[in-house]
Formats: C-alpha cells, sequence, structure tokens
C-alpha cells in the first residue's frame, strides 16, 4: 500500500512498511539550559519549538507502527572519539567533556545527554548514537535501515542546519527518499533553519522533500 504525503517540491508516494520516522538529537543538551547548545551562546527556547510537531510525528509513526529511530550527538567519557579539531573549535563557555549542571557536556551516560522527556524512546525504539554531525558516520544506522527494508526517511529534530540536515545529505547519497518535517525541526538560527529546508526542496528535491508534522499525521490517518 502506498500513502501520498502532501510536501514540497511536490507530493511523495511511498510504502509506510519501508518508511522511518527518525528524529535527530532532541536531547536535553540541546534544547534545556546548561547544555551545549547554551555553552555556544545560543537561545535553547528556539528549539522548543520544535518539540510539540515531533510529539505529534511520533504519536503517527507509533499509531502507524513505522519504524522509529531517535540519535544522539555524544562522546565517549573518555572523549578519544572525539576529533581534536571539534573539540578546540570556537570559544565555548565551556567544551565538550567539561562539566555542566547536567553533568558533563555532551557525553554518553551524563543527564544532558538523554533525549527530553517529551520524546522519550519506547524500549522497543533504536537509539543511535553518534560521534559526528551525520546520524550514518561511524555507526550503524545504514545497517539498520537496510536490515528492515527501510526506502523513506521522515525526519525531524535539531539542529535544521547542521545534523538534520548532515543526515538528510548521507541518506540521500545512500539512495534513501528523505522528507523533512519543517515545524518538527528547528535551529538557533531561524534564518538558517529557512534557508536549510529551502535548500533540501530546491531544484525540485535535490536533497528530498519538506513537509510538516500535521500533513505526515493526516497522510498516516
Ligand atoms: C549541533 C546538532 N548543532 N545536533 N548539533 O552541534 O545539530
Amino acid at each position: 500500500m502506498l500513502i501520498t504525503l502532501d510536501a514540497e517540491p511536490g507530493p511523495i508516494r511511498f510504502a509506510p512498511n519501508r518508511a522511518a520516522l527518525i528524529l535527530i538529537d532532541m536531547q536535553r543538551d540541546f534544547l534545556e539550559p546548561g547544555g551545549f547548545g547554551e555553552t555556544l551562546g545560543n537561545d535553547v527556547a528556539l528549539l522548543q519549538m520544535a518539540v510539540g510537531p515531533c510529539q505529534m510525528a511520533l504519536a503517527a509513526a507509533r499509531a502507524a507502527e513505522l519504524l522509529v529511530i531517535h540519535t544522539r550527538e555524544g562522546h565517549r567519557p573518555d572523549l578519544r572519539d572525539a576529533p581534536p579539531a571539534k573539540l578546540e573549535r570556537g570559544a565555548p563557555s565551556k567544551r565538550i567533556g567539561d562539566p555542566g549542571p547536567m553533568g558533563r557536556i555532551l557525553i554518553r551516560g551524563e543527564a544532558g545527554h538523554d533525549i527530553v522527556a517529551a520524546l522519550a524512546p519506547l524500549p522497543e525504539e533504536p537509539v543511535i548514537d553518534k560521534p559526528g554531525k551525520g546520524a550514518f558516520h561511524q555507526t550503524d544506522l545504514d545497517q539498520l535501515l537496510r536490515n528492515n527494508g527501510i526506502d523513506t526517511l521522515i525526519v525531524g529534530g535539531v539542529t535544521t542546519e547542521v545534523c538534520v540536515h548532515t543526515t538528510i545529505r548521507e541518506a540521500n547519497d545512500r539512495g534513501y527518499r528523505c522528507v523533512a518535517l519543517a515545524d518538527a525541526c528547528a535551529s538557533y538560527f531561524p534564518e538558517f533553519h529557512r534557508i536549510g529546508l529551502e535548500m533540501i526542496k530546491a531544484q525540485g528535491g535535490i536533497f528530498g522533500w519538506v513537509s510538516d508534522a500535521a500533513s505526515f499525521r493526516n497522510a498516516m490517518n
């Protein structure tokens, strides 16, 4: 059975049993005060806007029994998987690995590394821990998708122009159809969010499609 999802640059048809919802890095470290996002000088409240639409997409995907995958950006406690170029970049108030109010910044196992409570994964939903911005880099995501016959990714999460974009670009090159749910994605820079979505759907959908959480829910009903 194929369903049609309203999207830009045009509707996309896909088989629900070959589609997965992937929520990128909806972690306390990015969305809550005291985490990685705030140490970089960002207003984390801007990312909170994506939580409600992500909840809507998550509920629709779970009801339709789509594969749901969550990702988290973070590093080993000894930081051996963190490239020096990533650790030394910028001038944050705290660096990756430094102690903060939610534990060590962007470190696996710390409270800040967790996904926000409103989007907590169910026990059967895979959580991909990734050291990079893209969810395919140094992870088993591609294997997991291929083993489950997935050819279409419905994508939400943060931030639009960084980890969402990198993941969609990686997925597109691997042959997956990607649909970004605009309101289920967010950025600390509203202009980057807007332009990031434009870039995905430009030129006839150079990286994929852009839709929204309500359209996805309606398509799944
Ligand atoms: C960033 C991400 N922005 N999840 N990570 O550093 O987009």
